[in-house]
């Protein structure tokens, strides 16, 4: 049977702004997040911090209540943020050694809600600006879409699927991230869960990529090899000793350089087609102003992690083969 196209889609160039939006995008986000700039350098709190801490307070207000006015995505969000109590940390130690600590971890974030967890040593290139992490590692959960519901995006007052789904699995990542955390307490050491959905102080995506949950795709998200681009990440810090997770290359960057469908699909063309130097390294970079008046207004969007062909279950083992004959794997 022939899909309806999704009547909340506007079609690539066709989305005006509303003035009142625009209003409200006061100062450029693109050299705040450091567009042509060589030099590495720790991102500057961005969006989704507290609104006094950056230049869009405002607009920040306005794509909350956007997406509160779908249907059930009020009680999703609150699931979300309703942050467990974290317990003090043993005064004893587990003995166990780094590499059976690490697979611990790993399975017990697994065994609570995370569908997938790697570890990185954190990197103060992490940790936005003006927040302080002394923990010396990270473990990424990565927590899945339903593709059913992701793909109805975006949301409005007739349909809340998408965004709701946004909300469930950021409570997954709120209570997975934070009993993983106590479990590392009860172990004797220091850990502190970062689950979104604020932005806190790190940046998730960087880390989720050192320690093997994906690539970056051109539409900025992360591509996980088991769901795509529809994951959502959460993160806990702690000095327990562990062992680095492996990076994962199975050639989401290569098919990229060929694929069109996220800036196709994207309303307000936000997703630029080549690389850029962003803080010192050259990737993919997502056009801030353009695609935050689309995201305030519709809801969270999420168009391009759902138009993702990496995201489509029935595509991506496709991809997945085709990738590893061009990489020799
Ligand atoms: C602020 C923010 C936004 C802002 C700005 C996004 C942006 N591109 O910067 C807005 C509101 C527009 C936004 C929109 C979306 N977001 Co958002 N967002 C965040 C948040 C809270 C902080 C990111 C940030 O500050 N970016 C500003 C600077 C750091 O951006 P940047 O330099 O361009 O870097 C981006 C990437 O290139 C990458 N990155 C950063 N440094 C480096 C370094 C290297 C070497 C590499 C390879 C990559 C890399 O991470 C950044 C994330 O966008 C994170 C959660 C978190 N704590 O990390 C979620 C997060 C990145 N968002 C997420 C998602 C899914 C979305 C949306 C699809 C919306 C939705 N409904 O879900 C859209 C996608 C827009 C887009 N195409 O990027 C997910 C991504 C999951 C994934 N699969 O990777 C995250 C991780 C939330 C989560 N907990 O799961 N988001
Ligand atoms: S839609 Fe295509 S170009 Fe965009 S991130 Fe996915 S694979 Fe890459
Ligand atoms: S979230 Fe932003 S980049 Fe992604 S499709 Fe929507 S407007 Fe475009």
């Amino acid at each position: 049977m022939m899909e309806q196209p999704n009547p909340r889609r506007p079609k690539r160039g066709s989305y005006v702004p509303k003035p009142e939006t625009i209003a409200l995008l006061t100062i450029s986000g693109n050299p705040i997040n450091g567009l042509g700039e060589a030099r590495p350098r720790r991102p500057s709190p961005f969006f989704w911090h507290p609104p006094d801490l950056h230049p869009w307070g405002e607009l920040q207000k306005v794509a909350r209540a956007s997406s509160r006015k779908c249907p059930g995505s009020e009680s999703a969000f609150q699931a979300a943020y309703a942050y467990p109590e974290l317990i003090p940390v043993a005064n004893e130690r587990s003995a166990s050694r780094a590499a059976q600590l690490a697979a611990e971890a790993i399975a017990f974030a697994v065994a609570h809600e995370a569908d997938a967890a790697g570890i990185a040593p954190m990197d103060p290139l992490y940790v936005f600006e003006g927040y302080m992490i002394d923990e010396p590692w990270v473990i990424v959960l990565a927590l899945a879409h339903n593709y059913e519901r992701l793909k109805e995006v975006p949301s409005d007052e007739t349909n809340g699927m998408g965004v709701c789904d946004m909300g469930d699995q950021y409570a997954r990542g709120t209570r997975s991230s934070y009993a993983l955390a106590n479990w590392i307490r009860s172990q004797g050491y220091k850990a502190t869960p970062y689950p979104g959905p604020s932005a806190d102080a790190l940046a998730l995506i960087p880390p989720a990529i050192a320690c093997g949950l994906g690539e970056l795709g051109k539409h900025g998200s992360l591509i996980n090899r088991h769901f795509g681009a529809g994951v959502r990440l959460a993160g806990v810090a702690t000095d327990m000793p562990l062992l680095a997770t492996a990076p994962d290359r199975f050639g989401a960057d290569e098919f990229c350089l060929n694929c069109q469908v996220c800036t196709s699909a994207c309303p307000p063309g936000a997703i630029n087609q080549e690389k850029q130097m962003v803080r010192g390294v050259e990737r993919w970079y997502v056009d801030f102003d353009k695609c935050i008046p689309f995201f305030a207004e519709a809801s969270a969007c999420g168009i391009c992690i759902a138009e993702c062909p990496w995201t489509r279950p029935a595509v991506r083992p496709k991809l997945l083969a085709t990738m590893a004959k061009r990489l020799g794997q």
